[in-house]
């Protein structure tokens, strides 16, 4: 079997999505973290780059007999993982169903994410002179936006996950990203089907294993 070496950041939601869905299907694995922020952000320096050319984590290195494989962009890795490693599903069998799934898995990596990623702030600031509360701000509209959407989408595919009862790949996104909502203090409130589903996700272990504050690299708390 493949061996598995997760490159990430304690708080990376990102990074976040991987872990859950290894935890969900119980595959071992090491982690090397990649501090984002100490000394400038270890993603830019030449050694990571190597690694991942976009400077980003996650990247996952999959060991096997025949060598090493570097993978980056954590769905594209999510779906590797589902391949490989077919059970438990986290994509339903019907193809409208998967469609639907990855449809929620969309909304978070590309209607999201990246607006309002550790970068993009950095070029605010460095470009508009943005202090760290208008960075928050920013983060916080952008994530608001997209869950105004993600709202009615999840309510109507919802069961106890995210589509249905099971955790999918859509819970593996929408989790993180609720958790990177709470941090930039999104009135979460005006959502009560992607809190219900943030709820559902942590009372599983894979999940709670998976949580940022339970990272070897994230700070203890004093
Ligand atoms: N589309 C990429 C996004 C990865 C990404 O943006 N990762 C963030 C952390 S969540 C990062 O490494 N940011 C580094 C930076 O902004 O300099 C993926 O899904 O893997």
């Amino acid at each position: 079997m493949a061996r598995y070496t997760l490159h990430g950041y304690w708080r990376s939601s990102a990074t976040f999505r991987v872990r859950a869905a290894l935890e969900l299907k119980g595959l071992p694995y090491a982690v090397t973290p990649v501090h984002l922020v100490q000394g400038g952000g270890e993603q830019l320096l030449p050694g990571y780059r190597a690694l991942n050319p976009m400077a980003e984590v996650p990247v996952l290195v999959v060991a096997s007999d025949a060598g090493e494989t570097v993978l980056a962009q954590s769905v594209a890795i999510l779906e590797y993982l589902e391949e490989a490693h077919p059970e438990p599903a986290l994509l339903p069998t019907d193809p409208i169903a998967r469609a639907r799934v990855r449809q929620l898995v969309e909304g978070v990596n590309s209607g999201v994410h990246p607006l309002q990623n550790l970068k993009v702030m950095k070029t605010l600031t460095a470009r508009f002179q943005t202090d760290q509360a208008a960075n928050e701000a920013w983060a916080r509209d952008w994530i608001t936006r997209g869950f105004e959407g993600l709202e009615v989408l999840c309510s109507r595919t919802a069961g106890i996950h995210a589509f249905g009862d099971a955790p999918t790949l859509a819970d593996c996104l929408l989790v993180p990203q609720v958790y990177n909502a709470r941090r930039f203090a999104v009135a979460m409130e005006r959502f009560p089907t992607l809190v219900r589903i943030w709820e559902s996700a942590m009372a599983l272990p894979a999940f709670q294993r998976a949580a940022p504050e339970a990272q070897p690299d994230a700070p203890r708390p004093s």
